[in-house]
């Protein structure tokens, strides 16, 4: 009894190490996949911008924060873009900080009708072997007080934090249009 509890335990410890190492960075184990990484060319008048891209994890992961370098801007927020219902909801529950900025840059994708709201998410999960896009008129990260305008051809890092995962720093290229 005793000996098949150390083997076990040994197995486990060899199984964690193994782990330990696939997290070490050269995208084997938890990592999570990163594609198409990019933000919107942010128009002058306006202090926030977006980020998109493709995430995906084999075993499941979840997205919990993102961040740049205040140089970049002051803030990240994980967002979500919501049809709304009636054509009177504008402005409504959006916090006074991100209200113009926001709208100016995520109105233009409603031209289907109906105005559509966003609103910031505590985490994004990421289903095993899912893909989940961050793209305009979905899922996407705020950057918020930015420092300067994005300016097409410009590149941002941009650190993503997975719970399982840890961080990740992705490059994404400032686009006028998805790429
Ligand atoms: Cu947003």
């Amino acid at each position: 009894m005793s000996r098949r509890l150390v083997a076990t335990t040994l197995l486990t410890v060899a199984a964690l190490a193994l782990a330990a190492c696939g997290d070490d960075g050269d995208g084997g184990g938890g990592a999570v996949s990163v594609e198409g990484a990019w933000a919107r060319t942010s128009p002058a008048m306006v202090n926030v911008g977006a980020a998109y891209m493709v995430l995906e994890s084999d075993d499941g992961d979840r997205l919990l924060s993102a961040s740049v370098d205040p140089s970049v801007a002051g803030k990240v927020e994980i967002h979500e873009t919501m049809m709304m219902g009636g054509a009177d909801t504008t402005m409504g529950d959006m916090g006074a900080e991100t209200t113009m900025g926001d709208m100016g840059a995520e109105t233009t994708m409603a031209e289907g009708g109906g105005a559509m709201s966003m609103q910031p998410i505590d985490s994004l999960e990421l289903p095993a072997g899912e893909a989940v896009a961050l793209e305009p008129g979905g899922y996407h990260l705020m950057l918020l007080q930015l420092a300067e305008p994005l300016e097409s051809g410009d590149t941002i890092e941009i650190t993503l934090t997975f719970e399982t995962a840890g961080e990740q720093t992705v490059e994404a290229e400032v686009r006028d249009t998805a790429p």
